[in-house]
């Protein structure tokens, strides 16, 4: 029984990824003590949502908190900790945060060989109407003098990531990893404050019966966006339509297309030829955990680990989850071109 396993066999995502770290004779723990501290932030984040939520609802936010201070913004907060952990690490020696618009470069004192992309709260523009947001986050490899690190050390294409994921802030509290070796989902126990495998090695259904884009911008799609959504919802082969299901959080959308299948799309429009979404923390570490669980990403143009980021804001087009689904919207892209 799982529950019974959770009550004497815990598996911890700091177990997990001890184990992970087995894999690899040569590594000294710095991996597993750089994912400690995100775990540590994930967990800190949690509770602040959780807390900010009631506390927003009951009027306890106000202005300022009870030592007088400026209440902070949920997603300010959130980042100050994920880059004060990440620093204190003592593993990493560039940062990129969706909150910050100069990359961070790590005291020389401080770093260690790894870079870490991400986004402390994606969708935090949800958190007045309680639906789910998250943290996204990946992880590159610096293999050099760390005295001579410059930012094309971070601008790496997605497949150099040696780990990423995301951890969904809802009605329980989901960090959904891979380190390189399938993806598996741990759920925080907040009496034991520790994250406990739930959902072992996750593999995305091959297809899927929903579609997940915002139709607001139809208007906006290029050729092969519009007529793979108009196959969506009239098909010609015979099948039923698919269900459209938009959360408007990258987060949730996507924990919903990894577990049920289906695709999630933000495609480039008439107004943002480069869609909306930011290729370092949140198309690439998506994009590597659908690979990762047997699903695809795809940037309209290529596939989307591939893409080489010139600028550490870049965005990009993103067609990802189901094998079958994003097969379908290369080949109206590939005949777009023919
Ligand atoms: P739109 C949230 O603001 C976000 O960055 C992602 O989490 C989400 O997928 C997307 O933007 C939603 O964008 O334009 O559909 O509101």
């Amino acid at each position: 029984h799982a529950a019974d396993a959770h009550r004497t066999d815990l598996m911890t995502v700091t177990r997990y990824v001890l184990n992970e770290q087995s894999r690899h004779p040569e590594a000294r723990g710095d991996f597993t003590i750089l994912l400690s501290h995100i775990v540590l932030g994930c967990k800190f984040v949690c509770t602040a949502v959780n807390k900010a939520g009631l506390a927003k609802l009951i009027g306890l936010a106000g202005e300022t908190n009870v030592q007088g201070e400026e209440q902070k913004k949920l997603d300010v907060l959130s980042n100050e900790v994920f880059v004060k952990a990440l620093v204190s690490s003592g593993r990493t020696c560039i940062l990129v945060s969706e909150e910050d618009e100069e990359a961070t470069f790590v005291d020389p004192r401080l770093r260690g060989k790894y870079c870490v992309v991400f986004d402390p709260l994606d969708g935090s523009s949800n958190i007045d109407c309680g639906v789910s947001i998250g943290t996204i986050f990946g992880v590159y490899m610096v293999d050099k003098d760390l005295d001579k690190i410059s930012l094309d050390d971070v601008l790496q294409p997605g497949k150099n990531m040696l780990a990423a994921g995301y951890c969904m802030y809802g009605s329980s509290c989901t960090l959904v990893i891979s380190t390189g070796n399938g993806v598996n989902g741990f759920t925080l126990d907040p009496s034991l404050g520790e994250f406990i495998l739930t959902h072992p090695d996750i593999k995305i259904p091959k297809k899927g019966k929903i579609y997940s884009v915002n139709e607001g911008n139809a208007k906006n799609w290029d050729g092969p966006t519009a007529k793979y959504v108009e196959k969506c919802k009239f098909p010609t082969d015979g099948s039923s339509p698919k269900s459209l299901r938009y959360i408007g959080s990258m987060v949730a959308d996507v924990h919903r297309t990894l577990l049920y299948g289906g695709i999630f799309l933000y495609p480039a429009d008439k107004k943002s030829p480069n869609g909306k979404l930011r290729v370092l923390y949140e198309v690439f570490p998506m994009s590597f955990l659908m690979e990762q669980a047997g699903g695809q990403a795809f940037t309209g143009k290529e596939r989307a680990l591939d893409l080489i980021p010139t600028k550490i804001h870049q965005r990009s087009p993103i067609f990802l989850g189901s094998y079958d689904e994003v097969e379908e919207i290369k080949a109206l892209y590939a005949a777009e071109q023919k």
